[in-house]
């Protein structure tokens, strides 16, 4: 009996965040997939394809415009200047996880870690791709379902854009490390709920090259 209790909190901290890949631009004005499920913890990746994208959260009732609390934005990128990268699969669904893990050819990534189980809707910032449809959603629910997000962005007239990247973490395709964005104080309005993110992967990106260090011990 004692022991069955003391075994409960070591089984209880066995899940491992999962990585979940995000494809923007790969096939038009799209994010493959755009609707993903994640949990606490997890991180999503996306991957940037040409000729200029970008991924900002947005707010389930303002359609197009940056969420008013919290958030991330990560600037306009480019993405890979070649077209190798249409080799790759596409299959793939939207449950999350790691079934789908893709990445453009020579394009930068922007990770965003999950902190909440809620609905977090996302768009691109690029003039007139929201319209077009270029939406996804984490974790939708009954009620805040991506057909409708993509219903309200095709009749909104405006397209919102944040002043600053914040709210994750760029890493350039090729590099080891990654330069780390801004996560704080970044408009529009208060970043409560999301000073952290930038943290906790950066946290994670050390313990990356703690292991390279390793390995390289290893090998000497
Ligand atoms: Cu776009």
């Amino acid at each position: 009996m004692l022991q069955s209790l003391l075994s409960l909190p070591i089984m209880a901290t066995a899940a491992a965040a999962a990585t979940v890949s995000v494809a923007v631009g790969q096939n038009g004005f799209t994010f493959s997939p755009s609707s993903v499920t994640a949990a606490i913890g997890d991180i999503i990746e996306y991957s940037f394809f040409p000729p200029n994208h970008s991924v900002i959260m947005g707010d389930f009732n303002n359609a197009c415009m940056p969420a008013a609390t919290g958030g991330f934005f990560s600037g306009f990128m480019t993405g890979a200047s070649s077209a190798s990268s249409s080799s790759s699969s596409s299959s793939g669904g939207g449950g999350g996880g790691l079934g789908y893990r893709q990445t453009s050819a020579g394009g930068s990534v922007f990770q965003v870690k999950i902190n909440s189980t809620d609905p977090i809707f996302f768009y691109c910032g690029v003039p007139t791709h929201c319209q077009a449809g270029m939406v996804g959603v984490i974790n939708p629910n009954s009620s805040q379902t991506l057909s409708a997000y993509q219903s309200k962005a095709s009749s909104s007239s405006n397209t919102g854009v944040p002043s600053n990247v914040f709210g994750g973490t760029v890493v350039a395709a090729g590099s080891s490390g990654g330069s780390s964005t801004g996560t704080g104080s970044a408009s529009p309005s208060s970043t409560k709920g999301s000073g952290s993110e930038g943290m906790h992967v950066s946290r994670a990106m050390l313990a990356v090259t703690a292991a390279g260090v390793f390995v390289g011990l290893l090998m000497a």
